[in-house]
């Protein structure tokens, strides 16, 4: 079905299609995780809950592929590179304990992904060490394996683990819709123009389109 979409109608193929819902956890969305110790408001990023969880279900229902993916490192910090922990001045680091566990560490209560859009089991749930979804995961392995040749992209934040992700899956070959609506940054500017970089040139990364532009292509027939 072809969805209303920018820069042109993207032609959904549910069978060969998946849901990627990217670092909905709760070190993005709630007070206390990665998010605030970076000096970030996380109420900006709450706000598009409701419209993740109506495209979940209606994905859900319509019989699609769902991934999950957390930014997540182990408990021993071995995938996290110093350089990406001793960056900055956070009010506490990768690793450090906080009032939700250990800052971006796999496990953690911060690290899972919040209620309302927990996983079903049988959907596939990736921790990723990096911002992209693909670098040291079995993403690519696991869509290859499902036949899968589009990806719906939502989650956070838009222009650092959304956008790094719909980039390496576009190099990889596939085609991606980022649903506009699903997706929050901490500076609705950046939002704004990653949303412009994905669709320029002729959708040089990808599509974008709002949530309700996809919903009536997953309603029961
Ligand atoms: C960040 C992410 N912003 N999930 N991670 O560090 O976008």
């Amino acid at each position: 079905m072809n969805i209303p979409a920018q820069p042109f109608g993207f032609d959904l193929d549910l069978a060969h299609a998946a849901l990627v819902i990217i670092d909905m956890q709760r070190d993005f969305v709630e007070p206390g995780g990665f998010g605030e110790t970076l000096g970030n408001d996380v109420s900006l990023l709450q706000a598009i809950v409701p419209a993740c969880q109506a495209v979940l279900q209606a994905w859900r229902r319509a019989g699609g592929l769902v991934v999950h993916t957390r930014e997540a490192h182990r408990p021993d910090l071995s995938d996290c590179p110093p350089a990406k922990r001793l960056r900055g001045n956070p009010s506490l680091r990768i690793g450090d304990e906080g009032p939700m566990g250990r800052i971006l560490v796999a496990g953690e209560p911060g690290n899972q992904i919040i209620d309302t859009l927990a996983p079903l089991p049988g959907e596939i749930v990736l921790d990723k060490p990096g911002k992209g979804a693909f670098y040291a995961t079995p993403l690519q392995n696991l869509l290859e394996q499902a036949g899968v040749t589009q990806l719906v992209f939502m989650g956070v934040t838009t222009e650092v683990c959304v956008q790094t992700s719909m980039r390496e899956a576009n190099d990889r070959g596939y085609d991606c819709l980022l649903l506009e609506d699903c997706t929050e940054s901490y500076f609705p500017h950046f939002k704004a123009a990653a949303l412009e970089m994905v669709r320029a040139q002729g959708a040089i990364v990808g599509w974008t389109a709002p949530s309700a532009a996809l919903l009536p292509a997953l309603a029961p027939r």
